[in-house]
């Protein structure tokens, strides 16, 4: 196996043991490989076929599934995968047949299309197992950075497609580039330049995907409002929900409502209490636990079964194995999968409630209250208060601490900078980077929390909405004025996504931490940090040092 899409590779250089940090296995990983590869094949022809008016929107959600699927943490099950690939060769094929009958071009115009294409698994296994991560037989590092910068924003794309198409919406627009870009990592003959524009490329419509769900999200469940939540239990069994999919969460509640089991969110499900939608649901207790990682502990102690509705699962111990269970993408053999949802129907949750009426009520950890639900509507309510505030000097800066959380002890940099920041700083926040501060008490300014949580990472589009609002009010010409720093952790790919749409909208002098990601090479990463003023961290003092002067 090779894997280097996360930032807990082995050695910032990439996993290539039995086992990934992640507890993927070798065979897991390189049937991963296969799946991605199967699905540039089903890009590259359903791409000839779109230039001949074929629109195959069952190929394109099949591809943004399957990039969903090798997200980090997601699913475990080469059973799935198998099954997967083998799925994924039939749509390629019938697209090479829809590009015969349009008259297609066969011949082009891809030079390495043909070790593409191989028609039987054996062949594909072989061509992809070649190369670092099974694409990567073509060209130099820097072909294979740029590809690789491109491929992991596109699975961070398919996540924000996927939640958005759960909810009704979706956007051919998406799906096209999807498959095109797919298509583009199959052709050894494009330059650096022409990747590099393929790359901000993928922040364009990185941004289209991220507007596509936050319209979705805000639809279907209202605009996020300031909610208290609290993170205590009461007295009465428990399912605990995790991942970031809130149509799962709303079949859940609607099904276990008048039962006498209370839901928990876990890890990145915290904001669904922010949506005005779910206030009817009075079993819609609170949150329980911390960040994806902490999982391992907090199911023990949580007692009662526990469904993962997408990323971050982590290989469950033996004890609570029986206790979860997997819906969408997620996978783990030996747990119980719950079947997607037929149309027009709920999933049927019914195992998973008749588990938890045998559990005991879930033991407590803490008790108190976490306050989010800054999202960029509850945001610009309070722009007036804001406002007055920096024009003031009661906020001196914003910093957008967004990202992911993960287990290296080196994130604990993020809580320090939190903790000292100076106090007439305010905190913007989304996704699970937020439990390394989120239960802190770093006060309020003038009635406004120093540490604003707009939401899942599902959610960063509105740090992006709130900095250009502030640009307008301010009648700033370019973002890069406003009084507001970057300090982003990355871990799985939709912060890759993220990072890839903040350049896009024009965005400089980003902190990436806790590792700049180990997938890039030298010359690549020189570009994105003389052109981007893209950056490491350093030491909590002197990176608040430096962002308090505006570098
Ligand atoms: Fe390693 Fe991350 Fe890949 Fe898992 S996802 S194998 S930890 S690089
Ligand atoms: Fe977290 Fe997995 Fe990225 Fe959604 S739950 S932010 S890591």
């Amino acid at each position: 196996m090779f894997c280097h899409q996360c930032q807990e590779m082995m050695k910032n250089s990439g996993c290539a043991a039995a086992k990934g940090v992640c507890g993927k296995t070798a065979e897991v990983s390189d049937l991963q490989d296969l799946t991605l590869h199967v699905c540039k094949g089903i890009g590259y022809w359903a791409s000839k076929a779109y230039a001949k008016g074929v629109y195959d929107e069952a190929a394109a959600l099949f591809v943004d599934r399957m990039l969903f699927a090798t997200i980090t943490n997601a699913n475990f099950s080469p059973v799935d995968f198998e099954g997967w690939i083998l799925e994924g060769l039939s749509i390629r094929d019938s697209l090479r047949s829809a590009c015969v009958k349009a008259g297609a071009d066969m011949a082009g115009p891809h030079p390495d299309a043909a070790t593409w294409m191989a028609a039987d698994l054996e062949a594909v296994r072989v061509a992809a197992s070649k190369g670092k991560g099974g694409w990567a037989e073509i060209g130099d590092e820097n072909v294979k950075a740029l590809q690789s910068l491109v491929l992991y924003g596109l699975k961070g794309m398919a996540a924000y497609v996927e939640h958005a198409y759960a909810i009704g919406k979706k956007s051919q627009e998406v799906f096209v580039f999807m498959l095109r870009a797919l298509s583009d990592l199959t052709d050894g003959s494009k330059t650096l330049d022409q990747l590099t524009s393929l790359v901000l490329e993928t922040g364009e419509y990185g941004v289209k995907a991220m507007a596509l769900l936050d319209s979705a999200n805000s639809g279907a469940y209202g605009s996020p409002r300031i909610t208290k939540v609290k993170t205590g239990v009461r007295d009465r069994p428990g399912i605990l929900i995790s991942g970031h999919d809130l149509v799962d969460l709303h079949d859940l509640l609607e099904q276990t409502k008048g039962t006498g089991i209370d839901v928990y969110t876990h890890g990145e499900m915290l904001p669904a209490h922010y949506y005005p939608f779910f206030e009817k649901y009075d079993n819609l207790y609170g949150n329980y636990g911390g960040a994806w990682w902490t999982q391992n502990t907090d199911i023990e102690t949580f007692g009662g079964p526990v469904l993962f509705t997408s990323n971050c699962l982590v290989p469950p111990k033996e004890s609570y194995k029986h206790r979860v269970f997997t819906t969408g993408v997620v996978g783990f053999d030996g747990c119980v999968h719950i079947a997607d949802r037929e149309p027009g129907k709920m999933k049927d949750f019914s195992d998973i409630i008749e588990m938890a009426k045998t559990c005991p009520p879930p033991q407590e950890l803490e008790k108190g209250e976490i306050i989010g639900g800054f999202a960029h509507d509850q945001v610009f309510a309070l722009a007036d208060t804001v406002v007055e505030a920096v024009k003031s000097g009661a906020i001196q800066r914003f910093v957008v601490m967004a990202g992911c959380d993960g287990r290296q002890k080196g994130r604990s940099y993020y809580t320090e900078v939190a903790e000292k920041l100076p106090e007439n700083t305010v905190i913007l926040t989304a996704g699970c980077a937020k439990y390394r501060y989120n239960k802190l008490d770093l006060g309020s300014i003038g009635g406004i929390p120093r540490v604003l949580d707009a939401g899942q990472c599902n959610d960063s589009y509105s740090l992006a909405l709130v900095a250009l609002k502030l640009k307008e009010i301010f009648g700033l010409d370019d973002v890069n004025k406003l009084p507001l720093s970057f300090d982003i952790a990355w871990y799985e790919q939709k912060a890759v996504l993220v990072l890839l749409a903040l350049l896009y909208l024009g965005f400089k002098n980003i902190r990436l931490g806790p590792s700049l990601p180990g997938f890039l090479s030298p010359a690549v990463a020189t570009v994105l940090v003389e052109k981007f003023g893209i950056k490491g961290i350093t030491t909590p003092e002197a990176d608040i040092e430096a962002m308090m002067q505006g570098a």
